[in-house]
């Protein structure tokens, strides 16, 4: 195999950035677009801040209550989503132009082969420079982007020099690159794997990489190895369309946390309706109905099924999510949050599909 250039692109501060360019009042000043604060007594969540809000510790995920706390002169906003969606996909045109092999893996972050395009990573590099200003010349917008020899590596450079950043790793740095990292930036390490690790006693990229990996297979299993090979900037997966995540959610937070389970099985039927026509409007079909519960101590669950078949079905879609949430224990925890996701969709008539899932909460 050649050595591959391959670069990854994500939007800085994606929905936030929308926000202060069509409002030139919000720039230069904390913006953080999500779920209204109700001065402080709401209780859904932020989708994104601005750097600016970021300075006062504000992150997409946080309850929009603690973000009111930290930055009450914060600029609230709510999601625009079709605007947003709109400029997602005069980016992607935008990137179809440097080169056909392009994979979308959310609405503002793309990976791009130019293995071929350019002699190496010096021309890469200039190649990536030219990316950002088209994108920021048709669209108003900075990207941060990173160019390396496989995705893994890519993507962990796009985030290094945020926002309007370039990074690139030359071949045969990999390793050194990712050295110093915490765990948590390998792809799959979550923050329950993140513990068990450090109590294995890794604490960097690095750590990992000088294993034995059949030291970590042993006490792994077969992701060890998988883990290892991240570590040590090993990662041949093609840029591809294929393994473009598409799937449809809609979920809602209750105003009070709800012990009820009627009140939960109405509400669930509620969502299942509400999915099952923005699928038919869509034209998509999907086979995995996902569960997901939010207990009050924001401990978060999903139970997934997939069926044989390809469903959109208001009564097939709340049948199932029921007998998940029947099967959960929530032992004695109020409930926060519930919602369907449904996923490995399917069009109907070749239609385009949406490839992204819904953000943010809904409030009832
Ligand atoms: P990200 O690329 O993760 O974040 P970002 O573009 O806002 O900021 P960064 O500069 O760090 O890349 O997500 C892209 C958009 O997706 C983001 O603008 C809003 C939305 N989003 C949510 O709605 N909820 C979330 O929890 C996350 C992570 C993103
Ligand atoms: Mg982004």
């Amino acid at each position: 195999m050649p050595t591959r250039v391959i670069v990854h692109v994500d939007m800085d501060a994606f929905f936030a950035a929308v926000e202060q360019m069509d409002h030139p009042e919000y720039r230069g000043k904390p913006v953080v677009v999500g779920a209204d604060p109700m001065a402080g007594r709401g209780r859904g969540v932020v989708s994104t801040a601005s750097y600016e809000a970021r300075q006062y510790g504000i992150h997409s995920a946080m309850p929009i209550s603690r973000a009111y706390r930290l930055c009450p002169q914060a600029i609230y906003v709510r999601g625009r989503y079709s605007r947003y969606r709109e400029l997602s996909r005069k980016i992607m045109d935008i990137l179809k132009t440097f080169t056909p092999i392009i994979q979308q893996i959310s609405i503002d972050e793309a990976f791009l082969d130019l293995t071929g395009r350019v002699k190496d990573h010096a021309e890469a590099e200039h190649a990536g420079r030219r990316i950002k200003q088209k994108i920021r010349e048709e669209t108003g917008l900075t990207a941060s982007l990173g160019i390396a020899t496989n995705k893994f590596v890519a993507k962990i450079a796009s985030d290094l020099e945020k926002p309007d950043g370039l990074t690139v790793c030359p071949p045969g740095e990999e390793k050194q690159f990712l050295a110093d990292l915490p765990i948590r930036k390998l792809w799959g390490v979550g923050e329950k794997t993140a513990k068990k690790l450090m109590r294995m006693g890794f604490r960097t990229i690095g750590d990992i990489a000088k294993t034995d990996q059949l030291d970590l297979v042993r006490q792994l299993g077969s992701w060890g190895l998988q883990l290892w090979k991240l570590a040590n900037g090993i990662d041949n997966r093609p840029v591809s369309g294929t393994s473009v995540r598409k799937s449809i959610s809609e979920e809602t937070t209750f105003l009070e946390d709800v012990d009820d389970p009627q009140i939960i099985e109405e509400t669930l039927k509620k969502i299942a309706e509400g999915l099952a026509h923005s699928m038919r409007q869509k034209g998509i079909k999907g086979r995995t109905v996902t569960l997901k519960i939010r207990l009050e101590d924001f401990e978060t669950h999903t139970r997934s099924q997939t069926l044989p078949e390809f469903i959109n079905e208001a009564e097939t879609i709340h049948s199932l999510a029921l007998s998940q949430f029947r099967a959960f224990k929530t032992k004695g925890k109020k409930i926060r949050l519930i919602g369907i996701g449904v996923s490995q969709l399917n069009t109907i008539g070749g239609e385009q599909l949406s490839l992204f899932p819904l953000y943010g909460e809904k409030k009832m």
